[in-house]
């Protein structure tokens, strides 16, 4: 299926349900051709909710009068553990841009993610936000594998009313330099935040300008507090046919299916779009919170590899070990995407 700008608007914008499931089909088989039936899991880390910015869209926008936690180090590495045991593949450190951490240079985070690491085995992936490029070295030096840091759109006016007071270029920037570090990226876009079809095309596109290894949508979640909390959340299928233009564009992507959105009810037709990462598993009962679902499905385990996996089984997908999911990102760590 050539995917040109003009294809990938009509199919944003077709009605037509033979055209959509022959999208999310042909999907499917590029996934399982690159990856069989295998599904990646990553456990999900929000470690503060403390913020310095204020953008329109997120509940933990500082301007927002919520309860707020920092987790400790020792309660970080019990939550990571807790996760390596279930199974997960990666632990996803994300924190709001906590100036508690820039003040002191990171180093209780770097400190974090080597015990991580020691302690678990498995890969990193850091969300801090933007910081300077002598963090995100002392990141990679720290054995960070992933940095996770998303535009939400690629159109700069949009970008503006989103991210408030918040330069484009130096959050792009900040991905870049990741990447000249060796570290491997993730790019992100919101829907439904005011975007069109060709913003959507647009993003597509730099996706792959930028060389990003794994690439996410999440459809726009109104949260209360917030300037946008009377903003209709969209049509999900906006987000799968995202989803499975990314598959198309990028055989080789990790594409997650996020649980941060609808909660578990939301894995299959994720799945079904052509994702191949579960992202967003996060321990029952621990007090730690989702971005876009704060709450959904957290505490009464829900979002857990166990009950994952049995979604997963029903469509006659598996969990990949964590040795193969190791293998593949140092493939992609030897791609020069
Ligand atoms: N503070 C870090 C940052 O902004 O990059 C990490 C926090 S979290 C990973 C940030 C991401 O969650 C945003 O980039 C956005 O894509 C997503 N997000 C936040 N609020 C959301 C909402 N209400 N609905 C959908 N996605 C949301
Ligand atoms: C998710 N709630 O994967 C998480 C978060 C940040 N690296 C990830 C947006 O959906
Ligand atoms: Fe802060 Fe990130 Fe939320 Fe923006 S999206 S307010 S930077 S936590």
């Amino acid at each position: 299926m050539e995917l040109t700008k003009e294809k990938i608007v009509e199919l944003l914008e077709t009605k037509d349900d033979k055209q959509i499931e022959a999208l999310f089909a042909e999907a499917r088989r590029v996934r399982e051709q690159q990856f069989g039936n295998k599904i990646f899991l990553y456990g999900f880390v929000y470690f503060s909710t403390w913020c310095r910015n204020d953008c329109t869209f997120c509940y933990y926008r500082k301007s927002n009068q919520i309860e707020r936690y920092r987790k400790t180090p020792e309660e970080i590495l019990r939550l990571s553990q807790e996760l390596a045991e279930s199974g997960v593949h990666l632990i996803d450190l994300t924190m709001g841009e906590d100036l508690s951490y820039h003040e002191e240079d990171f180093e209780t985070v770097l400190s974090i993610i080597r015990s991580i690491k020691e302690t678990t085995g498995l890969p990193v992936m850091i969300s801090p936000g933007v910081v300077s490029d002598q963090q995100i070295k002392a990141f990679a030096e720290a054995g960070t594998d992933w940095y996770a840091l998303y535009q939400e759109t690629h159109n700069r006016d949009l970008f503006a009313k989103l991210r408030l007071d918040q330069d484009y270029d130096e959050r792009m920037h900040a991905k870049l330099y990741a990447k000249e570090q060796g570290m491997l990226i993730e790019e992100g876009l919101m829907s439904g935040v005011g975007e069109n079809s060709e913003d959507i095309a647009h993003s597509l596109m730099e996706m792959g300008r930028i060389g990003a290894s794994q690439v996410r949508v999440m459809s726009f979640v109104p949260q209360a507090g917030s300037p946008m909390e009377h903003v209709k959340t969209p049509d999900r299928m906006l987000e799968m046919k995202i989803i499975a233009l990314m598959r198309i564009l990028y055989p080789w992507a990790l594409i997650p299916t996020s649980l941060d959105v609808d909660g578990i009810a939301g894995l299959e037709a994720r799945v079904n779009a052509g994702g191949n990462v579960v992202t967003s598993i996060i321990p029952p009962r621990t007090g730690l919170a989702g971005v876009a679902q704060n709450s959904m499905d957290v505490d009464d385990g829900s979002r857990t590899v166990a009950e994952a996996e049995k979604i997963l089984e029903s469509l006659g997908l598996q969990a990949a070990t964590a040795e193969e999911y190791q293998k593949y990102i140092g493939e992609l760590k030897c791609r020069k995407l």
